[in-house]
């Protein structure tokens, strides 16, 4: 194989404008990390970056969200982003941001070098804006009823109800989402990318060069966008956030976000050199550097089209591989932000890693999982028990178990040191495992230069099989009581047992340097048991059969991996239903449904911030009594209750229905919210919400008096 000088890896900039999931992490993170640590394992000089990407219309509108400004939403989400990377092992050579000067000044002298070669083109086009707000509106910000199913708030780029893609023309009744004020079309001039002269050359390069080395997936996205003709696309936009079109005249007008962020990782790339003293040019720039863009199938288009032109016409080195990744599901649905059905890093930090002293058997097993489920070639599914499976049977039973058998026998039948290899003593079982290990090393070399993280997992976990069973045959425990008259073991069982204790160990080392691209922080674990240094976990000591040294003394075994319990997997399917559930009513109704923890897992949510006494006074609480109760029909979660207040009986809609037979209901006494503001659930018109507490399963249970008393009576 000839080795290219260099590596430059990239993984998809996130936006900082919200949490990102563990589809994220699954889908370029962690697989990017994987590789980079193998490289790193290999010695091979290599360059990981990544950053926030901080402008497109995503931030101005989370911004208006959370009623705040798109410079604290990128400050705000940059930090807990990259902390959450680091929490979970993602090693980046750096983690930089597009709002920096050095971005800003990148993207610029980037577009200006394409705009002066005259590869870009101008058009004057007609737009949607705003006359009351001054301002042209970009797709998000124009909302209207949807053409294909008739929802009322569909925005200008997507319906949220049925995912169809829109354009802002496609709209009934379109209004801008800046003042609710019908848009007026207005002249505006723009920069355009002729995607259309590069046909030819991207054929050649995909389908030609790369047909056959890349993923099946990307290669025919990208043909088939290529076969139904490339058209020249908009690299400026009418915005007040974002990086300045670098040309006079071009007041107002900012660079299309999908032209600055992927600039992001060559901005990145010379901030990394800055601060390591190193040269950034050649990692763009010498052909004998391999770059490699890890992504999620969505922005493959982006990566394989649209910015390798861009670098072909700028002058630069393009990417020898995408290995983009398709979609990772949760419990049977599309993970989403807006229906709240997703795990968010943080939350999973949160309820694993924190709790946990250091915590690193958790990150490990997360991301043990994410990678037996990597979605490389298909969409696949994350689910709470595969998660509690792959821990508890894979990494627990077989890799845990192995390793722990070995050093707890060697403790017990070798005085707690390597046992020598006696060759003349080999049996045809130790010869089989001895060479295993080169076997394996070589599978797992070659699966992961091709990018296939699952398999190359999976034959680590395999040698840790094979391992077990190799034990398992070989039984020491039984030879030792092979005694002669010393009542010592004969020397041929002595040697047996030396030998199969001498090869499982070697067989833990090599588990190290193998896993340790995957699970670095078990790696490291195995290390400190083996009382050697970092440097054994050097790929190339993978395969040989002598790295730990006969005579040496090793630690006392610590189990590496924790079993994940029952309790801690039906907590975490209450909270994504009770989450969704939130979502799908009404952002009032989440207290109905806040779980608390499970017992070994004691925190309570933080308490919220403090507030007057008048903010108290102004909700009003009042005792009430249920009379009737129903399911409503299409609603698996939700119960329409009427209430006697005393004064009147209240209808009110709530998020029990899972937790309640309505049936059951009547008579029962319960705390109601009765100055809460009307809300439509259903086509239900629900005045009002009950208080409810929920046990450490999740499982709901009324507030109410200590004794039953007269509905309508004052909480205060
Ligand atoms: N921020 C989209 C995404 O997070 C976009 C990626 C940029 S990579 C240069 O999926
Ligand atoms: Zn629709």
């Amino acid at each position: 194989m000839n080795l290219p000088k260099r590596y430059l890896i990239t993984a998809a900039l996130p936006y900082a404008n919200g949490l990102k999931h563990i589809g994220h992490l699954a889908g370029a993170y962690l697989p990017a990390d994987i590789y980079v640590r193998y490289l790193r394992a290999q010695k091979r000089d290599v360059a990981f970056v990544c950053g926030s990407d901080e402008h497109g219309t995503a931030i101005p509108i989370q911004a208006m969200k959370e009623h705040t400004t798109s410079q604290a939403i990128i400050d705000k989400y940059h930090k807990i982003i990259q902390q959450n990377f680091e929490d979970l092992g993602i090693s980046f050579d750096i983690y930089h941001r597009t709002s920096s000067p050095l971005h800003h000044e990148t993207a610029q002298a980037f577009f200006k070098v394409l705009n002066d070669a005259g590869e870009l083109e101008t058009k004057e086009t007609e737009q949607y804006y705003d006359e009351k707000a001054g301002s042209f509106l970009a797709d998000r910000y124009i909302k209207g009823t949807c053409p294909n199913c008739g929802f009322e708030s569909a925005f200008g780029d997507q319906c949220e109800r049925c995912g169809t893609a829109l354009s802002p023309d496609e709209l009934i009744n379109p209004v801008s989402t800046l003042s609710g004020e019908p848009p007026v079309k207005k002249k505006t001039t723009h920069w355009y990318l002729p995607l259309n002269r590069h046909e030819e050359f991207l054929r050649n390069w995909i389908v030609g060069e790369h047909g056959d080395n890349w993923r099946a997936n990307v290669v025919g996205q990208c043909k088939s966008w290529i076969d139904g003709g490339l058209q020249p696309r908009a690299v400026t936009r009418d915005l007040d956030w974002g990086i300045k079109v670098p040309v006079a005249g071009a007041d107002g007008k900012v660079l299309y976000v999908w032209f600055d962020a992927p600039i992001g990782y060559i901005s990145a790339t010379r901030q990394w050199a800055i601060d390591n003293n190193r040269d950034w040019q050649p990692y763009w720039n010498d052909k004998d550097t391999k770059l490699v863009h890890f992504i999620g199938k969505d922005n493959i288009v982006f990566h394989c089209i649209i910015f390798p032109v861009m670098l072909k016409l700028h002058g630069n080195i393009l990417p020898d591989n995408v290995p983009a990744n398709e979609f990772l599901n949760l419990e049977g649905d599309k993970m989403s932000t807006s229906r709240n059905w997703k795990l968010e890093m943080q939350d999973y930090i949160d309820d694993f890693v924190n709790k946990e002293n250091g915590g690193g058997a958790l990150v490990d097993a997360l991301r043990y999982y994410l990678t037996q489920i990597a979605p490389e070639t298909k969409d696949s599914e994350f689910t709470w028990k595969g998660f509690q499976d792959a821990a508890n049977s894979e990494l627990t039973d077989i890799f845990g178990n192995f390793v722990n058998r070995a050093m707890v026998l060697m403790h017990k039948l070798t005085h707690g040191k390597v046992p020598p290899l006696h060759t003349a003593a080999l049996t045809e079982a130790d010869k089989n495992m001895l060479a295993q290990l080169a076997k394996t090393k070589e599978t797992v070399e070659n699966l992961l230069e091709q990018y296939k993280f699952r398999e190359a997992q999976f034959e680590v976990i395999d040698l840790a099989r094979i391992g077990n069973r190799y034990l398992q045959g070989k039984e020491p425990w039984k030879k030792v009581k092979q005694t002669g008259e010393n009542g010592q073991p004969t020397e041929a069982a002595q040697q047996d047992i030396d030998n199969t204790l001498h090869i499982c160990l070697q067989t833990c080392a090599n588990l190290a340097i193998l896993i340790n691209p995957f699970l670095p922080n078990t790696a490291r674990k195995m290390l400190h048991m083996f009382k050697v240094v970092d440097k054994m976990l050097d790929w190339e000591n993978a395969g040989k059969t002598k790295l730990l040294s006969v005579g040496y003394s090793l630690r006392a075994p610590e189990l590496l991996f924790r079993k994940i319990e029952d309790e801690e997997i039906s907590y975490q399917l209450e909270k994504l239903r009770n989450n969704s559930l939130a979502a799908s009513v009404s952002p009032e109704n989440k207290t109905d449904t806040t779980v608390t923890a499970p017992a070994n897992n004691p925190q309570p949510p933080a308490f919220k911030p403090a507030i007057q006494f008048d903010d108290f006074a102004k909700i009003d609480l009042r005792t009430g009594t249920i009379v009737s109760a129903e399911k409503v029909e299409k609603a698996d979660k939700l119960l329409k209750l009427s209430i006697d207040l005393g004064s009147e009986v209240r209808t009110i809609v709530s998020g029990i229905a899972q937790h309640f037979k309505p049936e059951d209901l009547s008579g029962q006494q319960v705390v109601v919210v009765a100055n809460l503001a009307p809300r439509k659930m259903r086509g239900i018109e629900s005045n009002g919400m009950i208080l409810m507490a929920s046990d450490e399963k999740g499982k709901l249970h009324f507030v109410r008096p200590q004794n039953k008393i007269n509905p309508g009576a004052e909480i205060n």
